[in-house]
């Protein structure tokens, strides 16, 4: 079972950020220009969670995950926690709600304002880029025994910045996704949860014709061998609160992929995919 609470990014460098708009001076009719979103890097290694700045404007911001780990990929999450609720709380938490306790779920879900986040390999980084307001983010590694995180302060009013480009967007709904427009396979794309639960995507290629059905009656029979039709392609997405949104950098083959969340659900306690929460898209 797949027990990683997050997801993944890829890198395709700074190319396809927002750039810096000047409008002219002289036409006042022009919109005001806005400064692309501030890059925040962070390093994760088996000690230390490292990020190139502590403190920030709040506003969008981008996330370059960059794994440091000896072995392993970093699994970077952004959270803030309720006031009451402590790091200490939600890790003694985490394992129950993954073993399909539902106290501990509605706990998890509800203490927590889930920010996404993105996986990073040695050679790709994670992207992902979001809007943060005013208040103290937490940075951990969901794939990592170690109490390891960091911290960033977001301070004053919402700055307007410049979003990334992106193409296509994937809508989170309980229990679905619902994948729109041209969704690149390199190149950022929008992420909405418009659901009433936290969620996260993992993603996986399989073979050309795979339908919906394959994959969930693979994983409702154990999920335990390799499925005939997966390819070895695969990339996640942080876990996302309800009606927050981001935007992810995906930098994989095209193809087709299954959209997959392994959340466990505060009803019945099992991971959202074995509830049906399995959809596909072919990436162009
Ligand atoms: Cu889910």
């Amino acid at each position: 079972m797949r027990h990683r609470l997050i997801a993944a990014g890829a890198s395709l460098g700074l190319a396809l950020m927002g750039t810096q708009l000047v409008a002219p001076a002289a036409d006042a009719a022009q919109p005001v220009a806005r400064a692309a979103a501030p890059t925040i890097t962070v390093k994760v290694s088996d000690k230390a969670i490292k990020l190139s700045s502590s403190s920030i404007r709040a506003g969008l911001v981008t996330f370059k995950a960059v794994d440091k780990k000896a072995k392993g990929a970093a699994v970077l999450q952004v959270l803030r926690l309720h006031a009451g609720y402590t790091l200490q709380q939600l890790s003694g938490d985490i394992p129950k709600a993954f073993n399909g306790d539902t106290t501990a779920i509605a706990t998890v879900d509800d203490n927590v304002d889930w920010l996404a986040g993105a996986e990073a390999r040695a050679t790709k980084p994670g992207w992902f880029q979001e809007r943060l307001t005013k208040g103290q983010y937490v940075f951990i590694d969901q794939n990592q025994q170690a109490p390891v995180f960091s911290m960033l302060t977001v301070t004053g009013k919402v700055h307007q910045r410049q979003p990334v480009a992106s193409q296509g967007r994937i809508n989170i709904f309980t229990y679905g996704f619902e994948p729109r427009g041209a969704i690149r396979s390199k190149g950022w794309v929008k992420v909405d949860n418009r659901s009433d639960q936290p969620h996260f995507i993992e993603l996986q290629r399989v073979k050309k014709g795979t339908t919906r059905a394959q994959v969930l009656k693979f994983l409702k029979s154990g999920g335990n061998s390799q499925p005939s039709f997966a390819l070895r392609a695969r990339d996640s997405f942080g876990v996302i609160s309800p009606n927050r949104r981001a935007a992810w950098k995906l930098d994989l083959p095209k193809g087709r992929y299954a959209l997959m969340c392994f959340w466990p659900d505060r009803l019945s306690g099992m991971p959202h995919a074995f509830m049906g929460m399995v959809d596909m898209m072919n990436l162009k």
